[in-house]
């Protein structure tokens, strides 16, 4: 009989926690062979990740997946074999008592956010002690060994490869868009929270000698992109242009979809964390618009990530994209740090892929699950 494996989704906000937990859901159901039922508790923001989605219903099939509406009263279910609790949710207690209640004890696993801290590798795989003979781990995803990895599909790179290898498929799935990219033109995308450095950092392209087209899904930055376009109305598919650079909102698009936008930019700025992992996969340079935590501590994980992404840099090229980071998450002036980085854009290009491809030499986060499990029964 397979495996069954429960996650559960609280969406605390926007939406990384349904990002990852539905690709997390999707890929364990599609290469794993194990039965999936999936938690939520907002469909509505899954909905627009997954337009299929019915957020009235109760349960319903997706992609192989059985995903149910965390609802305010629990209903009487059996607890699975496997139960990832993502980013910290509380289960609710009836589920855990259905745990403790289980003939053989169930695998809980605190699934943890992405960082590239050193102290990850060692609480990876810790025991969360717990009353009543439940057993909890703690399981982080990571970009070093003794973490457990990045979620990637099976068929993840050699898709994305085919893909950009095909001119012919990149102009049609642009079209598709409304978007089409005159030769010659960089093209990226951005996606980010609201941020007080982008009006400079789009001057520096309008001023740039050579033209870029950015595309910008719908979303929290769109309110910057108008006020610096000045413009009255900010409608998804018009052009935008001013000097070398040429502006257009795009539609939100299916989370499938996104993959593919990124593959057709040669820079990607993303956000969060789940954008964040893809833009990785595409091997294109990326900017990371890091989500602010209290304390700031969220800059210990930009800089961790950070030093580590650098190291197969030259000293100027690393210092270009660190500058320009900084200044990105720190709403600070943009110009300088992107003229640096246009200084090193092949070398900056030629360690995506490099990047890319160190991190797929590590076991994947659903394979790393499905491992600990196997090693634990
Ligand atoms: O949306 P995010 O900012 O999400 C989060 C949450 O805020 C979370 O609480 C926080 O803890 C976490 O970040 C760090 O960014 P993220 O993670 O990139 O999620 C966005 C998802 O949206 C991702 O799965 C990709 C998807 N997406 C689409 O499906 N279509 C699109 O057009 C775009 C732009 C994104």
């Amino acid at each position: 009989m397979k495996a069954s494996w429960d996650i559960f989704c609280c969406v605390v906000d926007n939406y990384g926690d349904i990002g990852v937990t539905w690709r997390l859901a999707r890929q364990l159901a599609a290469e794993h062979d194990v039965a999936v039922r999936l938690w939520v508790d907002d469909l509505k923001s899954f909905e627009r990740l997954w337009p299929s989605v019915q957020p009235q219903l109760a349960s319903q099939w997706q992609q192989g997946v059985d995903i149910c509406q965390w609802p305010l009263e629990w209903p009487a279910v059996q607890a699975a074999d496997v139960v990832i609790e993502a980013f910290g949710c509380t289960l609710p207690e009836a589920y855990r008592q259905a745990m403790a209640v289980r003939t053989t004890p169930a695998l809980w696993l605190n699934l943890e956010y992405l960082s590239a801290e050193s102290w990850v590798s060692g609480c990876h795989g810790l025991p969360s002690p717990q009353p009543d003979r439940l057993q909890k781990y703690f399981f982080f995803p990571g970009f070093v060994e003794k973490t457990g990895g990045l979620l990637r599909e099976g068929d993840l790179l050699a898709r994305r490869q085919a893909f950009q290898a095909d001119p012919q498929a990149r102009r049609d799935f642009l079209a598709s868009l409304g978007v089409t990219v005159p030769a010659g033109t960089r093209l990226m995308s951005l996606f980010a929270y609201e941020n007080a450095s982008l009006g400079e950092w789009l001057d520096a392209l309008a001023a740039d000698a050579s033209p870029t087209h950015v595309l910008v899904p719908q979303g929290r930055v769109l309110g910057d992109v108008h006020a610096w376009l000045a413009v009255e109305a900010l409608e998804v598919g018009a052009v935008h242009r001013r000097g070398a650079l040429s502006v257009q909102v795009v539609p939100f698009v299916r989370q499938d979809q996104y993959d593919l936008l990124l593959w057709c930019c040669d820079f990607n700025a993303v956000r969060g964390e789940d954008s964040f992992v893809r833009a990785q996969w595409a091997g294109r340079p990326l900017l990371w618009h890091i989500y602010e935590q209290e304390e700031y501590a969220h800059w210990e994980k930009l800089e961790a990530f950070l030093a580590l992404y650098v190291e197969g840099l030259s000293a100027e090229a690393g210092q270009a994209l660190t500058l320009l980071w900084r200044a990105w998450n720190q709403g600070k002036a943009m110009g300088q740090a992107w003229g640096q980085v246009l200084q090193h854009w092949d070398e900056l290009r030629a360690n995506a892929e490099k990047w890319c491809a160190r991190q797929a030499a590590q076991p994947d986060l659903a394979t790393a699950l499905v491992k600990f499990y196997r090693n634990w029964i």
